[in-house]
């Protein structure tokens, strides 16, 4: 990866490569526990961690939210004779931002990269500009596209859903915009390819043929996925569950239900789960819930971290800075054999009020140090097998005798039925699940050194 990249302007001006200082230091710009080449269990954190820069709460907002105007004034919208020239100053500054932060990946939306045109036509070869950009930058700096996707949400058009609107129209509209992001994600050598359904689903039902809409969005995700395999796309496409907001209900509600869905549809071979942290918090799980389900199907894919407010019912997209947490949820990807094409992004937004430039490397940091101590911890437990070989052993009565033949199909109701009478009551004990003494011993590991 080059040093740092710098374009026609620098936008970051007096920082420079962020480098790991090691947990003494009080350099806010210093990383403290992620060392990208410190190798954990065989690998690289920086490979373990497959860190990605959200390109649109980086880049793109700017402070604005439904009470309050912009509050941040990015440099590189300032002076622009044109959009488009200012979506390549803006791409300058993700370059020299992701460099300097030493992220290896980033992710985006088409609007994000670029502006919308007068037409479909026009919008798509304004993309292709800013993407022939974008891959000469890729190549020059050694940085990487983790997953590209649609923003079918924001525009008017798409305030009643995009692949569920009811209005033909639209849906097809939605589909230049998703045929284009496929192949700029192709393009860019993305590892995946995101669907997170943000208006689809409905604010009423007096207005809303549910059935159909399903069905029309497993149309739409199946020609998604048929064009984007035909056009040679290896990666994994995702879908990201979020319960609701904007709308009142989503149908990618949860993991579970996406499952569900993905297997009704036969697009579980192609489709994984991008599992994003206040996401779960807004369905009412707790993170590592929603990793475990995805995983325990071998569908897990990749993580957009973050954190929500637990005193709030929205998606406040804070960086991540929960040691237990980041561990907790690390445990369950490395158990799941770690990331192949997935990744953690931070979909996560410095607040409001953080006008100053530096903040949005310092919430990043603090991101990347919380998880990297996630890694370190979640292989310590790992290692040290006390956990899983309790988890092990509190099965251990479907090893073998009739425990194993239940879990092998070889036993009826009656049969079963027999075994439970024969034994009586009394028999079985009552074993502990000993909860606390795995919950103690799990932040034993955080601490201990
Ligand atoms: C919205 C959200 C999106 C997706 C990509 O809550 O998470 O930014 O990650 O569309
Ligand atoms: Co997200």
């Amino acid at each position: 990866m080059a040093d740092f990249y710098i374009g026609k302007k620098e936008y970051f001006p007096g920082i420079g490569k962020i480098k790991f200082e090691g947990s003494k230091s009080r350099n806010p710009l210093a990383f403290k526990f992620y060392d990208p080449d410190k190798v954990v269990g065989g690998k690289k954190m920086k490979d373990h961690l497959r860190f990605a820069v959200a390109y649109w709460h980086s880049f793109c907002a700017d402070g604005a939210d439904p009470f309050g105007a912009a509050t941040m004034a990015h440099p590189w919208g300032a002076g622009a004779k044109s959009p488009m020239e200012a979506a390549e100053n803006k791409m300058d500054a993700a370059f020299e931002f992701f460099t300097k932060l030493g992220a290896e990946f980033y992710a985006f939306h088409d609007r994000d990269m670029a502006p919308e045109g007068d037409s479909p036509a026009e919008s798509e070869k304004n993309l292709f500009s800013l993407v022939a950009k974008a891959k000469k930058l890729q190549e020059a700096t050694g940085v990487k596209l983790l997953w590209g996707t649609a923003n079918v949400f924001t525009n008017p058009r798409f305030m009643n859903g995009a692949a569920t609107n009811p209005q033909f129209g639209v849906v097809a509209l939605a589909a230049a915009q998703v045929k284009a992001a496929i192949d700029a994600t192709i393009e860019l050598g993305g590892a995946g390819y995101t669907f997170w359904g943000g208006r689809e689903g409905y604010m009423s039902l007096l207005n809303t043929d549910i059935k159909r809409e399903k069905e029309h969005l497993a149309r739409f995700l199946t020609m998604a996925r048929d064009y984007g395999r035909a056009r040679g796309f290896k990666g994994y496409f995702y879908i990201e569950p979020k319960p609701m907001e904007p709308t009142k209900h989503q149908y990618d509600f949860d993991t579970e239900t996406v499952i569900g869905f993905l297997r009704q549809h036969g697009l579980d071979k192609d489709f994984r789960l991008n599992i994003e942290a206040n996401h779960a918090e807004l369905a009412g799980h707790d993170f590592v819930h929603e990793l475990e389900c995805a995983a325990a199907e071998g569908l897990f894919g990749s993580v957009d971290a973050n954190r929500g407010d637990p005193r709030n019912g929205w998606d406040t997209d804070q960086f991540p800075n929960s040691f237990i947490e980041a561990a907790m949820a690390m445990h369950i990807i490395l158990k799941a054999g770690g990331f192949t094409n997935g990744g953690l992004n931070f979909d996560a937004k410095i607040r409001r009020n953080s006008v100053d430039p530096s903040d949005l490397f310092v919430g990043h940091i603090g991101g990347m140090d919380c998880f990297a101590v996630g890694l370190e911890v979640a292989h310590r437990v790992i290692e040290d097998g006390v956990i899983s070989g309790f988890v092990k052993d509190r099965y251990a009565s479907f090893d073998g005798g009739d425990g194993a033949r239940f879990e092998k199909g070889q036993l009826g109701l009656e049969e079963l039925a027999k075994i439970g009478t024969d034994a009586g009551y009394g028999k079985t004990g009552l074993v502990s699940g000993r909860q606390e003494y795995l919950e103690n011993l799990f932040n034993q590991y955080l601490l201990e050194r």
